[in-house]
């Protein structure tokens, strides 16, 4: 069982909010335990501007399955819930990011952790931090929180909680 798995989860498209909890529902029903889930947050999109607004979270979860059973079950989630993928980092109804596997480092086609891009999204660091500041993110040496800090203001202040998921 390994202690510190977080997972991000992203929807800007229907109902963003049962987008979430359904795909917390899913992963449970897969064989993960919540530990813990962030707040639902409003956020600006990122890399591709001309789509809707997301709304973000970040959960915990304790799990036997292995990082590439993990995103396997978490590819199926995001198909029973629609996801269709046309756009890189296009509008989705759902997408579930494996961001660290406890301490472990995969550099695979399809599956890398901790996520590549995590420590310049405020989308994922700033659910992240309400959950974990001290986890240490393998590769970038630094805390949750520290990354959080070193994120640039401007990629931070139109994040916004609006309740819980
Ligand atoms: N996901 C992306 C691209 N851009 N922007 C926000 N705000 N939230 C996301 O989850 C997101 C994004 C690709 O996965
Ligand atoms: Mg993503
Ligand atoms: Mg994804």
């Amino acid at each position: 069982m390994n202690d510190g798995i977080f997972l991000g989860l992203g929807s800007n498209l229907g109902d963003r909010l049962g987008f979430l909890r359904a795909a917390i529902a899913g992963l449970e029903a897969g064989g993960c335990a919540l530990v813990r889930a962030s707040g639902a947050y409003e956020t600006p999109p990122w890399g591709m501007l001309e789509q809707p607004a997301f709304l973000n979270a970040v959960v915990q979860v304790q799990t036997t399955l292995g990082a590439n059973e993990l995103l396997q079950l978490a590819l199926r989630v995001e198909r029973s819930l629609g996801r269709e993928r046309s756009l890189h980092w296009g509008p989705r109804q759902i997408d579930i990011d494996l961001l660290a596997y406890g301490g472990e480092v995969v550099v695979g086609q399809a599956l890398q952790v901790p996520h590549p891009f995590l420590q310049e999204r405020g989308f994922v660091l700033v659910p992240w931090a309400e959950l974990a500041p001290d986890f240490g993110v393998p590769c970038l040496g630094k805390s949750v929180g520290e990354l959080l800090v070193a994120l640039p203001a401007a990629s931070r202040m139109e994040i916004v909680r609006i309740g819980d998921v």
